[in-house]
């Protein structure tokens, strides 16, 4: 199972060599020998186009990188995946998101059973409902119209929830409300039931395991404000649904399981949006939009699985991904949608990219000897210009940037004297990445008649990667097939890295400790500990904070 030591593979070791060949020539330079490359480093493909000729290669590192997946055996791994096996090897599972999406009447056979069929029929379980909760059939406990939706998830059964959404708003019933819960907090919960009437207010509870701490805590506080709203603990059948792979707790919490939509160990709860986690993206913009959607990513899940290596959209990123990190050193990227409805987006994305590829052992367990996993991070632009982007353009470290905008705006907005503030948007993307790439030399500065001492200040080295992905409109659509995407992305770069990209183990130590912590911070009596003393003095402060005793 384990590949050979990737540092020692002869594409590898061809690609540190380019890269110290070619690593400081700068975009400048690119760009004046091949005036070309600004059409011809694209790739147009499933409603997006992908310009990628700010990112510092040449066509000969595109090939290498194409080598090293060869080498690495991408084209099978990807087949692997879409196949069924168990290719989430430390958890024994198959990794099979791209199944959500499969048309019906496709097969992916998992031990032998057709889970396509499966996945069909849970959506149009969700699609009944959905309906009657639309159309106003569903009734609250009193005979009401449900109104409210709150959906209770945390991690990979909110963020995704939560960034569709955001980005589907315009697609959404906007007489109907949409809030999400997850944090422990107590905080959260109260905001998102604030104003609300309980009897026109549905509870979906989103969760795998259907056993973790935060969603488990604010499900039984939903309840108890439901009950004591409504006044009868009966009204839990009309205003809680569930979704969860584990039916035994949902029905010990008090769900009939009637009222729950399955999912499946196959599915990574950061690759579950467009599985029925994504209740209440259903139940905001439809049916028909979310099958539109998930028609979307399909469209991407095909093209990934079919398209060869240099005419692969996740290929491409991935590979640039790993270019960047490993032989460019950058270690962070930065996400940048140019759409507002796209604002949870980076956020999304964090767990897409960190936990999936934050790992440091190879999928043997041999610790690596390479970076892995770049830090993902990002605001919608054009806020994050007038914030974070004096680092990008002039701080010491290079931060490559994914810049996303799209050809028309939902809400178009004219300006006074002609043209739209869509306009205004995209005119900073393209800018963005025109002064990243190209800056402004000192040279230029002191022409302009900047004195000599300002003029480092006001100089821009430039040489800064990006890459911009265009789409005509953000529909649900288009939604899909960026997800998708980056999905794919992230699983390149995990194949390159031998990881593990579907566990998560990195997440256990410190919910596990929590677990003596509570008792120590609840316990009657000043608690015997046992930890480090920075550790016990934060227990002790705490309790003394808590109950007003400093
Ligand atoms: C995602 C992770 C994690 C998970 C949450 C919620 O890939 O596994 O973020 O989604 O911990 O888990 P449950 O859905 O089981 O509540």
């Amino acid at each position: 199972m384990s590949e050979p030591r990737l540092t020692r593979l002869p594409q590898w070791q061809a690609l540190q060599r380019h890269a110290y060949a070619i690593g400081q020539r700068h975009l400048r330079e690119w760009f004046a020998a091949d005036p070309q490359r600004g059409e011809r480093f694209v790739l147009e493909d499933v409603g997006l186009y992908l310009d990628y000729s700010k990112q510092r290669v040449d066509a000969d590192a595109l090939g290498l990188l194409r080598e090293l997946a060869t080498a690495r055996g991408l084209p099978q791994r990807i087949e692997a995946m879409f196949r069924g096996e168990r290719i989430n090897t430390t958890e024994h599972r198959a990794v099979l998101h791209v199944a959500l999406r499969a048309p019906a009447g496709e097969k992916i056979l998992v031990d032998g059973h057709d889970v396509v069929a499966d996945v069909h029929a849970v959506l149009d379980r969700m699609a009944a409902f959905a309906e009657q909760v639309r159309s106003g059939a569903w009734l609250g406990h009193g005979g009401k119209r449900i109104r409210n939706v709150v959906s209770i998830g945390i991690g990979g059964s909110d963020l995704g929830p939560v960034m569709a959404y955001e980005a589907l708003r315009a697609y959404s019933r906007r007489d109907m409300t949409f809030r999400f819960v997850s944090n422990v907090d107590g905080t959260d919960f109260a905001e998102a039931v604030h104003g609300l009437d309980a009897a026109e207010t549905l509870f979906i509870v989103c969760s795998k395991t259907f056993t973790t701490l935060e969603t488990l805590a604010n499900a039984h506080a939903a309840r108890a404000w439901s009950v004591a709203a409504l006044g009868d603990e009966r009204a839990v059948a009309k205003h809680f649904v569930a979704v969860s792979t584990n039916a035994a707790e949902v029905a010990k919490f008090g769900i009939d399981t009637a009222n729950m939509f399955g999912f499946w160990d196959w599915v990574g709860g950061r690759y579950s949006m467009d599985s029925a986690i994504g209740l209440s993206t259903m139940l905001a913009i439809g049916p028909e939009h979310f099958h539109a959607m998930l028609a979307g990513f399909h469209a991407m899940d095909e093209h990934f699985r079919h398209a060869p290596l240099e005419r692969n959209l996740p290929a491409l990123m991935g590979l640039l991904a790993v270019w960047n990190n490993n032989f460019l050193d950058a270690a962070s990227v930065a996400v940048l949608p140019y759409e507002q409805y796209l604002k949870r987006f980076p956020a999304y994305l964090q767990q897409l990219t960190m936990e999936s590829n934050g790992k440091r052992v190879t999928r043997g367990g041999a610790a690596v000897d390479y970076a892995t996993g770049p830090i993902y991070w990002g605001e919608p632009g054009t806020n994050g210009q007038h914030s974070f982007y004096q680092l990008l353009h002039q701080g010491t470290r290079i931060v490559p940037c994914d810049f996303i905008g799209f050809g028309q705006s939902l809400n178009p907005l004219p300006v006074q004297g002609g043209g739209d503030q869509h306009d205004l948007l995209l005119a900073n993307l393209i800018a963005q990445g025109e002064a990243l790439a190209f800056g402004k030399t000192a040279e230029e500065v002191r022409a302009a008649g900047t004195d000599a001492a300002l003029a480092p200040h006001r100089t821009f080295p430039g040489n800064r990667p990006s890459s911009t992905i265009l789409a005509q409109r953000l529909t649900p659509r288009v939604l899909g097939t960026l997800i998708a995407l980056y999905e794919h992305s992230v699983f390149v770069q995990g194949v390159i890295w031998d990881i593990d990209s579907f566990d998560q183990w990195g997440v256990e130590l410190g919910k596990q400790l929590a677990k003596t912590t509570i008792a120590e911070l609840t316990a009657k009596d000043e608690p015997k500990l046992a930890h480090d003393s920075s550790t016990n003095a934060l227990i002790r402060r705490y309790r003394a904070l808590r109950d007003g005793h400093t």
